[in-house]
């Protein structure tokens, strides 16, 4: 079954039962292919600084290049893409908050291999979350075409169903194809993986996902946001950051102090 397509005026509702039932959804030309070139321009130096992979996993003609918040101020328009955090919030409703997981420019260079097929929520130290549960929400924009031949991510729509830990092969996957300026939502139990790139040129895209915010981030974006970038950002994005509470007890620092007053002192209580 082939990833459902979606234009980019439909609404999270929509969007969010496709998720539930298959795990995926390409929402089509959500970006502007404006924006996705000054993401691209504003991480280009960061990535020519930045090194393949170690093994197989990560990929050793490929490229992650991280901090998309502290070093692309378009990346941020990324993060906070209402519908996107509608979603989200929509797929983690039981949840108190949700904060960003990662963010990763991902370059999957000519020669590359396939990626192992996994599910990204194994990130959590394998924990069985139980099916139906879903603890983050995952989005790949397309910076270029996504091609079967150039290293679309390889999915198998309606996965997050399948048992948990298994070894699956490519041949049950489908290509999540995409144009420039397109988005792939999945979630954290569906089964994928980075496709071969067989083609001559670089696969771009940008990685950003959300998780529950009781969960670890895979990217620590108190060390990857330096406090005087953080300070000139919007609430809204420090909460995604994590300086709102995770959930009533969680992530204060010293006497009861609410993280924001970290970086804003004077601003104190727990709303936000
Ligand atoms: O780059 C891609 O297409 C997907 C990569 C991926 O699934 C991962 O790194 O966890
Ligand atoms: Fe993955």
């Amino acid at each position: 079954m082939p990833v459902e397509h979606v234009p980019a005026d439909t609404g999270a509702d929509k969007i969010h039962e496709i998720l539930r039932r298959d795990a995926c959804i390409i929402i089509d030309g959500l970006g502007s292919t404006e924006l996705l070139d000054r993401v691209e321009a504003e991480m280009a130096p960061h990535e020519q600084a930045n090194h393949f992979g170690p093994e197989e996993f990560t990929g050793v003609c490929t490229k992650r290049t991280g901090a998309l918040v502290a070093r692309s101020p378009a990346a941020r328009e990324l993060v906070m893409h209402p519908t996107i955090l509608d979603t989200t919030k929509q797929l983690l409703h039981d949840a108190a908050n949700f904060h960003l997981h990662l963010t990763q420019i991902i370059s999957i260079g000519p020669g590359e291999t396939a990626q192992p097929i996994h599910r990204d929520q194994w990130a959590f130290d394998f924990f069985p979350f139980p099916t139906g549960y879903e603890v983050q929400c995952n989005t790949l924009w397309a910076i270029t075409d996504f091609t079967d031949e150039n290293g679309a991510t390889r999915v198998i729509p309606g996965s997050h169903e399948f048992e948990d830990k298994l070894r699956l092969d490519h041949d049950q996957t489908e290509p999540a194809e995409m144009e420039k300026g397109s988005v792939l939502l999945y979630t954290g139990a569906i089964y994928h993986g980075g496709g071969a790139n067989r083609s001559d040129a670089v696969r771009k895209g940008v990685n950003i996902t959300y998780a529950r915010a009781w969960l670890t981030q895979e990217e620590n974006q108190f060390l990857a946001v330096p406090h005087e970038v953080a300070r000139e950002l919007p609430k809204e994005l420090l909460a995604l950051l994590g300086y709102a509470p995770a959930a009533y007890a969680l992530n204060y620092y010293r006497d009861l102090e609410p993280a924001i007053t970290a970086i804003h002192p004077r601003r104190s209580g727990r709303g936000f």
